[in-house]
């Protein structure tokens, strides 16, 4: 990709407390499954995927979004589950499932309605902890880590020898919304 685009998408992204627990979570399914963990800098929750824009849209995407509010909420990372055809083991979330997908399909909609093309397959909320997983983790049901979500934040998306390398453009604050 040239240094004139970007690969982005909007995510949330655990604080160090429950990005510790994630990447303890993945150290679990890994002996399990084998295959490559996820590092601790990397765990996150995409919400809408973008893809590869200039960077001269970079202002009109992040304008998309400059309204948008919503509550802060919990969600519980609760369950494991496995993508063969991708052989990607993930976790997702029972609690707070509703309110993360509600901010997805949020930002889904303001970023479409100002012309950027979005993923159409349906929102799977899912942290990826392992790549090249060989099997499914060994149960569906983990200890559930309490995840505070407080912001969501924009990433441009960069590949170096290490695998994927994640930069933060932006962040806005989830708070109290006036009814
Ligand atoms: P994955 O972890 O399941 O591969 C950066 O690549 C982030 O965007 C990852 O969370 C990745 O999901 C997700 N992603 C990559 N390509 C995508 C696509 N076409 N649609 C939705 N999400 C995508």
């Amino acid at each position: 990709m040239s240094a004139e685009r970007l690969r982005v998408f909007f995510a949330l992204w655990p604080d160090a407390a429950t990005a510790e627990r994630l990447e303890a979570l993945a150290g679990q399914v890994h002996a399990q499954c084998g295959g490559r963990r996820m590092r601790r800098d990397t765990l996150h929750m995409t919400l809408c995927f973008i893809g590869e824009i200039g960077l001269g849209s970079l202002a009109a995407l992040e304008a998309a979004v400059a309204t948008v509010k919503a509550p802060a909420f919990r969600i519980d990372i609760d369950r494991a589950g496995w993508w063969p055809h991708k052989h990607i083991v993930w976790a997702g979330c029972g609690a707070g499932a509703r309110d993360v997908a509600a901010l997805a399909e949020t930002l889904r909609a303001a970023v479409s309605a100002q012309g950027f093309k979005i993923e159409k397959r349906p929102f799977q909320p899912h942290v990826t902890l392992l790549r090249k997983g060989r099997c499914p983790p060994v149960t569906d049901r983990i200890e559930a880590v309490s995840w505070p979500v407080r912001e969501w934040v924009l990433v441009a998306s960069e590949r170096d020898h290490a695998g994927s390398r994640y930069r933060r453009l932006g962040c806005w604050p989830l708070g109290a919304v006036a009814k």
